[in-house]
C-alpha cells in the first residue's frame, strides 16, 4: 500500500517531488484501516445492553414512539431569511435592520440552551439535525437559531461520543436561511479556563467557516478587557459580534448598590466601544424582574446605538411578564424556546410569548401553527432523554436568593449527589449564595459560577463556615478552581478580589492583574498537527486541532472510544442510551444508502472471566461479540 500511495500522490505524478518529499508528506503513510464497523457497533450495543450508559440507571430500554416530523416538499425552495441579509449586506446593515423592526424578533434556543438547561445538554446531533430542515422551512422569520457553544462542545465529545463540528456543519446544511448563533465564553472559548489568544482567533475563524453567524460573547466576570480579543476576532471574520453583559443582583434593590443601573449603563457603553454590533443582556439565572427589565431596557436603548437582545431563564416563572415589560421598553430581540422545551430553567416559551403579545404592535411575526407542529417533535424527543431531567417540577422563586444560573442548577445537583450530598442540597444552594458574598458579590456564570459551586460543595462537604475559612484558611487545601480564580486566571472581578480572602487562598502565590491570554504561550499549531498525526495515525483536520488544543484529554478519549466502538452517532437515541431488548430489531443507517439490520438474539450468562457473549443477527447473518459484565 505504501507504493500505491506514493505513485498516486499528486506531487509525485507531477514530478515536482524532491528527496524530502517523503518526509514532508505524512499522508503517504495513511492507509485505509481494515474497517469492521459492524463488529464495533455490535460491541457498543452489547456493552450498553449489559452495563448501561455511564451516569444513567441501567434499565431496560423504554418503549417510545418516534416523534413526528412535519412533512415538507424537499423540492420546494427554502424561504430566505436573516442569513441572506447578513451575507448580502454585512453585519452593520443587519444590526440596523434589526433595530428598525417594529415587531420584536426571536432567537430560538431549543437547539442549545433549552436542552443545556433542562437535560444537561444531552440532546444528540441526530435528534437536532432531524428537525433542522423543517424548522428552517417553517420558521424563516426567526432572527436566529442558537445551536452551538456553551456546554454543547465538550458534552458532545465527552458524553455523547460525537464530534461537535459535525453537528455545526450538518445544521448549517439543513438551515441555510436563518442566522446560526453560538455562545462564546470570550477567552474561555467553549471551555472553563482562559486560552491563548491565537487559539481564540483560530476557534472563531473556524466556527465562522463552519457556519456560525452570530457570536454571543460574554465574560464570566463582565470584564470587557477579557472580551475584546474575541469581539475583534468575530468582526474580522465579518460575522455578528453580540457582546453580552451578564445580569446579576437586582437593580431595584437600593440596598445592594454594586450592580446598579449605572453599572450596566457604563458597561453597555464600553461594549459598544469594544465593537459590539448588538448588545446582549445575558440574564443567565433569570434574576431580571419585570420592572427592572423595563428600567434597564429603557435606559440602555437611550445609552447605545446598537440593537439590544435579551436572554433569560424562566426559573422563577416570571419570564413572560418580564419579556413583556422589556418589549414595552423597546428591546429588539428576545430568546425563547419551543414550548415543550421551554419554561423553568430553560427560556420562556415562544408560543406563550406570541399569545401574550396578541393585540400589540410588537407581537413576533412567526407562524404559530408551525411552532406548534415543530413542538410535537420536541415533546416526543424530550421523552427520550427523561433520565436526564433535573426533577425540578415547579417554578423556583428561590433563584432570586441563591442566583444560580439555569444551566448550572441541574449540574450542581448532580455534582452534589456524586459526593453524597443529595440530602443536603438545600444547604448547598444557600452556601452558593454565601460563597458569592464571601467572594465580594461576583458575576456568576460559566466558569465563575462553577467556581462558586465548587467552593460551596467543598464547604458543605467539610462542614466549614465563613469563620472557619478566615480563621483556619491557612491550613485548608482549597479546590483548584478556587485557587485559579484568586490568582486572576479567569480575569479580574469588578471592584477586585476581597484582599484578605485572596491572601488566605493563595498562601503566598502572586496573583496576576493582566489578561491571562497575554501571558499564555501561543499554540504552535504546526507542531501540534505533526505530533497528533503521529499519535493518531490519521489525517488531522483543522477542527481536530482546535478541539485537541481546547480539550486534549477529552479529544484523545473520544478518539480511543471511536477506535473501539466506531461512530455511534448513527444509532437511534434509545439504543445509544439503553442498548437493545431481546428479539428486538433495529435499522441503522451507517452512511447514506447503507443500512444495517440488527437483531439481538440472546445474551449468555456471565462466564468465569466475567464476560458475556452477545448473539446478534446482522443483516440476517449470525454474529457474536464478547463484552465484559461490569455490574
Ligand atoms: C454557558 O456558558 O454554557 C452558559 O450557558 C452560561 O449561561
Ligand atoms: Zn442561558
Amino acid at each position: 500500500p505504501f507504493l500505491a500511495n506514493v505513485i498516486s500522490h499528486e506531487e509525485f505524478l507531477s514530478g515536482a517531488y524532491t528527496t524530502t518529499f517523503i518526509d514532508q508528506s505524512p499522508e503517504l503513510f495513511v492507509f485505509p484501516k481494515r474497517k469492521d464497523r459492524g463488529t464495533k457497533m455490535l460491541t457498543y450495543i452489547g456493552h450498553t445492553t449489559v452495563n448501561g450508559f455511564e451516569g444513567l440507571p441501567n434499565r431496560e430500554k423504554p418503549s417510545m414512539i418516534t416523534p413526528p416530523i412535519p412533512e415538507f416538499d424537499p423540492e420546494a425552495s427554502i424561504p430566505d431569511g436573516t442569513k441572506q441579509i447578513l451575507d448580502n449586506y454585512g453585519p452593520e446593515y443587519l444590526a440596523k435592520w434589526l433595530k428598525d423592526k417594529e415587531n420584536v424578533m426571536l432567537t430560538d434556543t431549543t437547539f442549545r440552551d433549552a436542552h443545556q438547561s433542562l437535560l444537561a445538554t444531552r440532546i444528540r446531533t441526530k435528534d437536532l439535525v432531524g428537525i433542522a430542515e423543517p424548522t428552517a422551512r417553517m420558521l424563516p422569520e426567526l432572527f436566529s437559531v442558537e445551536m452551538w457553544g456553551g456546554a454543547t462542545f465538550d458534552v458532545a465529545y465527552r458524553f455523547l461520543k460525537e464530534n461537535p463540528w459535525e453537528r455545526l456543519l450538518k445544521m448549517r446544511e439543513k438551515m441555510p436561511n436563518v442566522l446560526l448563533q453560538m455562545l462564546l465564553r470570550a477567552s474561555n472559548a467553549v471551555g472553563y479556563k482562559n486560552y491563548p489568544d491565537n487559539l481564540i482567533n483560530e476557534f472563531v475563524e473556524k466556527s465562522a467557516t463552519a457556519g456560525i453567524d452570530v457570536f454571543r460573547v460574554f465574560d464570566s466576570l463582565n470584564w470587557v478587557e477579557g472580551m475584546t480579543p474575541a469581539i475583534q476576532s468575530v468582526r474580522e471574520n465579518n460575522k455578528i459580534a453580540e457582546a453580552a453583559m451578564c445580569y446579576t443582583g437586582n437593580i431595584l434593590d437600593v440596598g445592594r448598590s454594586k450592580y446598579d443601573l449605572t453599572y450596566y449603563q457604563n458597561l453597555a457603553k464600553e461594549l459598544e466601544q469594544a465593537g459590539a454590533h448588538i448588545l446582549g443582556i445575558k440574564d443567565m439565572a433569570g434574576l431580571l424582574k419585570p420592572e427592572a427589565a423595563y428600567q434597564l431596557i429603557s435606559t440602555l436603548k437611550e445609552t447605545v446605538d446598537v440593537p439590544v437582545h435579551l436572554h433569560t431563564h424562566d426559573t422563577s416563572g416570571n419570564g413572560i411578564h418580564m419579556y413583556s415589560r422589556a418589549i414595552d421598553a423597546g428591546v429588539d430581540a428576545v430568546d425563547v424556546a419551543n414550548a415543550p422545551m421551554a419554561g423553568m430553567t430553560s427560556q420562556p416559551s415562544a408560543q406563550t410569548l406570541y399569545h401574550a403579545l396578541e393585540g400589540t404592535s410588537r407581537q413576533p411575526q412567526v407562524n404559530i401553527d408551525a411552532y406548534e407542529q415543530l413542538g410535537h417533535y420536541w415533546e416526543g424527543i424530550r421523552n427520550h432523554y427523561q433520565d436526564f431531567e433535573s426533577g425540578l417540577k415547579a417554578p423556583h422563586s428561590e433563584i432570586y436568593f441563591h442566583e444560580m444560573p439555569g444551566g448550572q442548577y441541574s449540574n450542581l445537583q448532580q455534582q452534589a449527589k456524586a459526593v453524597g450530598l443529595e440530602a443536603r442540597w438545600n444547604e448547598v444552594k444557600s452556601m452558593f449564595r454565601r460563597v458569592n458574598d464571601m467572594f465580594g458579590d461576583i458575576i456568576k456564570v460559566t466558569p465563575s459560577s462553577k467556581i462558586v459551586g465548587d467552593m460551596a460543595l467543598f464547604m458543605v462537604q467539610n462542614d466549614l463556615n465563613e469563620d472557619d475559612i478566615y480563621e483556619r484558611g491557612e491550613s485548608i487545601d482549597f479546590p483548584e478552581s478556587v485557587i485559579e480564580f484568586a490568582q486572576g486566571l479567569i480575569g479580574q472581578p469588578y471592584q477586585g478580589f476581597p484582599k484578605e480572602l485572596q491572601r488566605i487562598i493563595l498562601k503566598g502565590k502572586e496573583p496576576i492583574t493582566v489578561r491571562p491570554g497575554e501571558l499564555l504561550e501561543p499554540i504552535d499549531f504546526t507542531q501540534m498537527r505533526d505530533s497528533l498525526f503521529k499519535s493518531l495515525d490519521r489525517q488531522i483536520t483543522d477542527f481536530d486541532l482546535i478541539s485537541y488544543a481546547l480539550y486534549p484529554k477529552v479529544f484523545m478519549d473520544h478518539h480511543k472510544f471511536q477506535e473501539t466502538y466506531g461512530d455511534v452517532s448513527v444509532l437511534d437515541t434509545l439504543t445509544f442510551f439503553y442498548g437493545m431488548k431481546l428479539d428486538e430489531e433495529i435499522e441503522v443507517e451507517i452512511e447514506q444508502g447503507k443500512t444495517l439490520h440488527v437483531k439481538l438474539m440472546s445474551i449468555s450468562e456471565p462466564r468465569a472471566d466475567g464476560t458475556r457473549v452477545i448473539y446478534f443477527e446482522l443483516n440476517g447473518q449470525a454474529r457474536q461479540v464478547v463484552v465484559k459484565d461490569e455490574n
